[in-house]
């Protein structure tokens, strides 16, 4: 009974939130619901139905229902410019619309998601990518220290600092051994919090199959080899 009555509330939210916006889906549709950013749920019974497999999606931030086909699409995140942003409703809405971010933290004008599960840098990136967001980029110490003391420092952080409560972030080297970058903004890293004795330039071999940057608990950086699994940090 709560569950059902769950999904009531979410279908009414979303359908408030659907009408407010039926002449942004006018321009969307065309592009949206054919694009990677759509996930076609099908052919579902009603709109409580389509709301419910939305709600179910981790990634389906608002969902297009066509009462006439019945057609059910779930969308993930919309292209803004050159770049997925998901949308932001207009106040009042603003609220019921990040509803399903939950998890995301705003620090200084950005929001950040921290993933528990242990990945791959390269599964981290698609992680953020699915969400709409990148890999995090560090631009100052006080972003550096602000992640860690949010997201990191736990309190059932294991002794092992190197190897616990450690996650990735955008930054690597992998196209140019010690040229240091941010992928998603693709732009050299010029703020550096490397921690003491990283990163591993002074052994040639380390160097070179340590590729992508995670972070400490304390803020600092450390150069990895990119297929240790990993936490992830996300930002957008
Ligand atoms: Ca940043
Ligand atoms: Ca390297
Ligand atoms: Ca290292």
């Amino acid at each position: 009974m709560f569950r059902i009555s769950c999904l009531i509330l979410i279908a009414i939210i979303f359908s408030v939130h659907s009408m407010q916006r039926q002449f942004l889906y006018s321009i969307l549709d065309k592009e949206v619901t054919n694009s990677s950013l759509a996930m076609p749920y099908g052919e579902v019974a009603s709109r409580v139905y389509c709301a419910g497999l939305c709600s179910g999606d981790d990634y389906c931030m608002e969902f297009f229902y066509n009462t006439t086909s019945r057609q059910c699409i779930g969308l993930h995140c919309v292209k803004k410019g050159n770049y997925s942003y998901q949308f932001i409703a207009p106040a009042p809405l603003s609220m019921l619309y990040f509803g399903k971010e939950i998890n995301w933290v705003e620090y200084s004008g950005n929001y950040y998601f921290y993933g528990e599960e242990s990945v791959t840098w390269a599964d981290g990136k698609l992680e953020c990518q699915k969400r709409c967001a990148h890999l995090v980029e560090i631009e100052t110490k006080e972003e550096s220290d602000w992640l860690a003391a949010t997201f990191l420092l736990k309190e059932d952080c294991s002794s092992d600092s190197l190897f616990t409560c450690t996650a990735w972030t955008g930054g690597n080297d992998l196209d140019n051994e010690g040229h240091y970058v941010w992928d998603h903004s693709n732009t050299s890293i010029v703020f550096t919090n490397w921690n003491t004795y990283e990163p591993s330039r002074l052994n040639l071999s380390f160097a070179l199959t340590r590729d992508c940057i995670d972070m400490f608990r304390n803020g600092k950086w450390n150069d990895r080899p990119c297929s240790y699994g990993n936490q992830f940090i996300c930002e957008k």
